[in-house]
């Protein structure tokens, strides 16, 4: 039977300069220069060697391979001195035979590459590409006969579930006589449905089915390998059953029932810790998307870790999957892309919660040879519909492209990233543009893939102004796109850039050097911002009321504005004790409020309440200035 042993203990790091250090894995040697700004974060090769005693198993009826969960960018692996593959892409899984490669005491070295280059996606994008060995990695002991670990890093199971109870498995393994037996379990382990075959279709009857974050429910595919009637190899597989619609005048439809997508998108860093992510930190990122309501995320810009997809299924997010061809179509990078859809197709295909492959993101923003780079979306287009005709396919465009542009017109699915009122002024720009396209593209289903604002909660303004990355224009941005959104029930999905803060090494526009401060939340997870708790308000239906802008507790005005977030009808503000008002409003709540020195601020709204202390200090509060197009050819500038 199959094992899985973690190799993640006790390596040996050598660095570009030749420096060592013994480190585990998860680890990227980028965890602090790609986080602080001056694009000069080190790109280049690193060496990772361990040495480890060989596992026991059986030379005559075992395979072991070795697996990693995630090294970016490059790979090459060594086993006691013989090259045994090299990989191209920092976010799939990929795997090695070891067998014949393994002695009694093992050296494994391997080198990982972050350089630029002409060929690996991605290379040029507003975000930093951690070098590392940065998931885990594994060896797996398997019978000679096993579910199929060669292929582009899949599980050898694809599954196929209609809401009318067939499910389609079908299965690829090696071993001639041997037999697979497919055994469909529900969430209480109860067998629903059984047979033998490498692709049979199987009937659950009265399916219960995944219907996203109200009802997460999941089977179980337990697929047996027997070899003389002796179970040898086995994988188990959650699958959801589930159909997918998306009407480019009604918007997304789960089940047949209209679900309009409402979420943000999730970049896999955290402060001080790089993309070297532990369950916990996958986690938290989760439990805070699911305080706000969002059933979808769009996981930018790359395949991101097995672990997130597993929780997207077992939360119901409806989830957008990419792979990081971005930014700038590179000549010599087309089989890049096409080895990165493969993967990221044939690892992924059996989570319920993807409902969309996405090709590109912002792909004409610096492409040189448009021709190319419309083929290659081409190919990659026919590509993600021949392995997977379940799912539509989507790009996200870059706004200055325009709406005509080809590029806008390739996939199923178009949604755009658009910072109108953020980076070019005039929010109600996004009224315009939307109806616009949905006006000249009737039948082309549409959306925001992309749309966010800088806060800082540090940075405050009592009259916020675009550009100055205070919390107060993050909130007042996001409140009016909020409710834009909400007029607009055609728009299949709305995306927004982004949960949480992430590092940017080349980023020079305002606020700290090296980060992206468009989080709902902070870099470290411990500051929710103002703008989180709108779209808690808007997202979801237990009673909470927030006061907004506790940390600009020194304001200038003696008369000062509060605003309260919640999705209870009616609000009372109390000022030392004194009742302001009662007002009733849709989720924003604006108050007047004269200032004492100290005054202490209670808002009452049903059963909930959240309180705040501001003073009076009548000098000028900071905020930045956004730097525009502050490029030296490095920095990353739109
Ligand atoms: C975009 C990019 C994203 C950036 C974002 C921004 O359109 O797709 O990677 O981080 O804009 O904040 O400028």
């Amino acid at each position: 039977m199959r094992t899985v042993q973690l190799l993640n203990s006790d390596w040996s790091f050598t660095d570009m300069d030749g420096n060592k250090a013994q480190v585990n894995i998860p680890h990227t040697w980028n965890a602090l220069d790609g986080q602080d700004g001056g694009n000069d974060y080190r790109r280049g090769k690193c060496t990772y060697e361990k040495r480890f005693a060989a596992p026991s198993f059986d030379p005559e009826a075992q395979r072991v391979y070795l697996e990693f969960d995630g090294a970016n960018a490059s790979a090459e692996v060594v086993l006691n001195g013989k090259r045994l593959t090299t990989h191209h892409g920092g976010y799939a899984t990929f795997r090695c035979d070891i067998t014949d490669a393994l002695q009694g005491e093992n050296l494994l070295r391997v080198e990982v590459d972050n350089s630029v280059n002409d060929r690996v996606y991605p290379q040029k994008a507003d975000f930093t590409f951690y070098g590392g060995i940065y998931r885990d990695v594994k060896l797996l002991i398997v019978h000679k006969a096993h579910f199929d670990l060669d292929y582009y890093g899949g599980n050898g199971l694809k599954i196929t579930a209609q809401t009318h109870g067939s499910v389609q498995v079908r299965s690829w393994h090696t071993g001639e006589n041997a037999q697979v037996k497919i055994t469909l379990l529900d969430a209480e382990e109860k067998e629903v449905a059984t047979g033998y075959g490498e692709d049979i279709m199987l009937t659950v009857q009265n399916p219960h089915l995944w219907h996203g974050t109200v009802d997460p429910y999941l089977y179980t595919c337990k697929a047996e390998l027997l070899v003389d009637g002796d179970v040898v190899d086995y994988v188990n597989q959650k699958f959801g059953i589930r159909s997918i619609r998306v009407d480019s005048k009604k918007g997304f439809f789960l089940n047949g029932k209209a679900y309009p997508l409402r979420g943000v998108c999730r970049h896999q860093d955290w402060k001080g810790i790089g993309n070297a992510l532990s369950k916990t930190h996958h986690e938290t990122d989760m439990a805070l998307i699911r305080e706000i309501g969002a059933n979808t995320i769009r996981l930018a810009h790359y395949q991101h870790d097995q672990y997130f997809y597993d929780l997207c299924d077992r939360y119901g997010m409806i989830v957008w999957a990419e792979i990081p061809y971005i930014s700038e179509h590179m000549e010599s990078g087309w089989e890049n892309t096409v080895s990165q859809m493969k993967e990221l197709i044939v690892q992924n295909y059996n989570h319920p919660s993807i409902c969309v492959w996405g090709l590109s993101n912002e792909i004409t923003i610096s492409t040189k040879n448009k021709k190319d780079m419309l083929r290659n979306h081409h190919a990659l287009n026919d590509l993600a519909h021949k392995m997977d005709a379940t799912r539509p396919t989507a790009l996200a465009c870059y706004a200055v492209c325009g709406p005509f542009n080809k590029v806008a017109h390739i996939t199923d699915l178009v949604s755009w990233n658009l910072y109108l009122g953020w980076y070019v002024p005039g929010l109600f720009l996004n009224d315009l543009w939307v109806d616009f396209f949905h006006f000249c593209f009737p039948n082309r289903p549409l959306g925001y893939a992309e749309y966010g604002c800088e806060g800082m909660p540090n940075l405050h303004a009592a009259r916020p102004r675009r550009g100055d990355h205070s919390e107060e224009y993050q909130a007042k941005y996001h409140e009016y796109l909020v409710k834009f959104i909400e007029k607009r029930p055609f728009m299949w999905a709305t995306h927004v850039w982004n949960m949480f803060d992430f590092a940017a090494d080349a980023r020079n526009q305002g606020g700290e050097p090296g980060m992206n401060h468009k989080g709902l939340v902070t870099f470290d997870r411990q500051t929710k911002k103002d703008s989180f708790y709108l779209y808690k308000a808007y997202w979801t239906d237990t009673p909470f009321v927030h006061i907004c802008g506790k940390r600009y507790a020194d304001r200038t005005e003696k008369i000062t504005a509060v605003r309260v977030y919640s999705n209870c009808d009616s609000v009372t503000l109390y000022a030392d004790g004194k009742e302001i008002a009662t007002k009733q409003a849709d989720k924003v709540f604006v108050f007047t409020v004269p200032l004492g020195e100290t005054t202490q601020i209670k808002a009452v709204a049903g059963a909930c309440a959240d309180t705040a202390t501001l003073h009076y200090t009548p000098t000028p509060n900071r905020s930045y200035r956004l730097e525009k197009g502050k490029g030296n050819g490095q920095n990353w500038t739109k």
